[in-house]
């Protein structure tokens, strides 16, 4: 049977991970924390679809693609989740589960950084964990699905 498919979408500067302050965001690279979901999704029996944008629009175009093809979305909205209006209601547009995560505690760090826009369309949000964050919110998600399920 075809396995769920998981959108895993990664906003601006995302792409810079591994390269420059290894002691805020860790020493991952992007290419690492999508080998891990890989990892980690083919043991929950989810496929996942992995992305990385510096743009808005491309974001929020990718968000509204997966009210056709996703079962659930992880999104990491970096600086637009503090931002963006329009990307959160992209999101409320969804159905599926959706899990928002950000590498640092965003509650830990600037004032500015406390609230996300997009947290008030997700079904929880996991921070602070650093990529381990990713493989926690695929479990989340395996688990509001199997629940939907049943
Ligand atoms: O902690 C997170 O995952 C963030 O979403 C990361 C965003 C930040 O704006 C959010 O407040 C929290 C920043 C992503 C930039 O990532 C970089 C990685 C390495 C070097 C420079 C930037």
């Amino acid at each position: 049977m075809k396995r769920p498919l998981i959108a895993v979408l990664n906003g601006p500067n995302l792409n810079l991970l591994g390269t420059r302050e290894p002691a805020l965001y860790g020493g991952a690279t992007l290419d690492d924390v999508e080998a891990l979901c890989a990892e980690v999704a083919e043991a929950l029996d989810l496929a996942i679809d992995f992305r990385q944008t510096n743009g808005e629009g491309e974001l929020i175009s990718w968000v509204q693609e997966c009210r056709d093809r996703a079962a659930g979305v992880i999104i990491n909205p970096a600086g637009y989740g503090h931002t963006s209006i329009a990307l959160m209601d992209a999101l409320l547009a969804l159905d599926c589960p959706i899990i928002e995560v950000h590498l640092t505690n965003i509650h830990r760090r600037e004032p500015y950084r406390h609230h996300t826009y997009t947290s008030e369309a997700a079904n929880g949000l996991i921070c602070g964990f650093g990529a381990r964050g990713y493989a926690l919110a695929l479990q989340a998600i395996a688990e509001l699905l199997q629940e939907e399920a049943e």
